[in-house]
């Protein structure tokens, strides 16, 4: 059975992007294999968090992936720092990233463009999610475009490694869905739709109300044109209400082209809005069910238990191979 990572960060409550690009895969993908679904808190404070806001963000995430459908009963749940395995092995890896090609991801130029004190975990992140990865024996992580470079890079530090010390470490394979994987931002669609963004009309939370829904979705930029059209390059904002449709609905962007040919934005925007609280009113649900219940830490407990016996296992094998520590005696 092939063996399935992936994180999100608990930074904010997460977005229609995260579910569409991330969460939604992870649904079906556990059907078929042995799935780690992690809250990567240590990757959150990469950048300054307030300490009751993360809080409340881990425990909200945790919530929302089972309200989504993750079952702990065929996943593991667990939250990143809860398994210290993760930063031993984080740092190792370390050892052998280079500066410069850190300094080459755009996620790390991108969150420090501009600002006075930039953290030095936000340069070192990369090795801190090859760890999370390689850890498992991963053999697929599921995640949005974004992450593309991350992986190209996880895959490097992994065969470095294999190649430098002993061949330890499954390479993983990306799989990024065909659809949905780029939710584009409802105030700038040249902008991915992100969680953390200071412009609250620029996002679909999980957890918005209906109402609020329907007025993002209707003050989303578009453009005059005023025909239902694809068109990545001069329509962005209808191009991304399409993709949301999309991937909400199931069905195909073509159809639903052929479905509002001749119709207006207004009546356009109204169903883009109503497939989406269709999809997120019983998350919702079942989410404020579970956010304060106790079999929530349940499931994270089992969740950390299980990851850490596992990770455990590869940080034996890691420190072996690049002579850390004491070659323990049979007694
Ligand atoms: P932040 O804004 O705090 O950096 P984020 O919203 O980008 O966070 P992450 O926690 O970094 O979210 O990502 C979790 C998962 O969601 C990843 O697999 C990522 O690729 C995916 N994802 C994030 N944003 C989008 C988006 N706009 N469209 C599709 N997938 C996305
Ligand atoms: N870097 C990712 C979050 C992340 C992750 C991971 C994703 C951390 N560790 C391991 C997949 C596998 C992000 O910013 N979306």
């Amino acid at each position: 059975m092939q063996t399935i990572f992936s994180g999100i960060q608990p930074s904010g409550t997460l977005t229609i992007g995260n579910y569409l690009g991330a969460i939604q895969h992870f649904i079906e993908l556990q059907e078929e294999s042995d799935c780690y679904f992690c809250i990567v808190d240590e990757h959150a404070i990469t950048v300054p968090q307030d300490r009751l806001e993360l809080r409340k963000n881990i425990r909200s995430l945790a919530s929302l992936y089972l309200a989504s459908g993750i079952d702990p009963e065929k996943s593991t749940l667990f939250i990143q720092s809860e398994v210290p395995a993760h930063t031993q092995l984080g740092w190792m890896l370390q050892s052998i990233s280079y500066i410069g090609e850190l300094e080459r991801m755009t996620q790390f130029k991108d969150k420090s463009a501009g600002k006075e004190a930039v953290s030095s975990a936000l340069l070192t992140y990369p090795p801190l999610m090859a760890s999370d990865i390689l850890l498992y024996k991963t053999d697929v992580v599921p995640v949005g475009e974004d992450q593309k470079q991350h992986l190209e890079l996880t895959r490097n530090l992994a065969e470095r490694f294999n190649n430098k010390f002993n061949d330890i470490f499954t390479v993983p394979e990306i799989s990024i869905p065909k659809v949905g994987a780029r939710i584009m931002s409802l105030q700038d669609p040249t902008k991915k739709m992100s969680k953390s963004d200071e412009n609250e009309k620029a996002f679909i939370s999980m957890l918005d109300e209906p109402k609020k829904i329907e007025k993002k979705i209707k003050s989303a930029v578009s453009d005059s044109e005023g025909i239902v059209k694809y068109d990545q390059e001069n329509k962005p904002g209808i191009s991304n209400l399409l993709t949301i449709y999309a991937s909400c609905s199931g069905e195909s962007v073509e159809n639903l082209e052929a479905k509002f040919e001749g119709k207006g934005y207004g009546e356009f925007k109204q169903a883009v809005a109503n497939t989406v609280i269709d999809v997120l009113k019983p998350i919702q649900d079942r989410y404020y069910e579970l956010i304060n219940s106790k079999s929530l830490d349940d499931i994270l407990d089992t969740g950390a238990d299980k990851a850490a016996f596992e990770a455990n296992k590869m940080i034996r094998k890691a420190k072996k191979a690049m002579g850390l520590g004491r070659v323990k005696k049979k007694r």
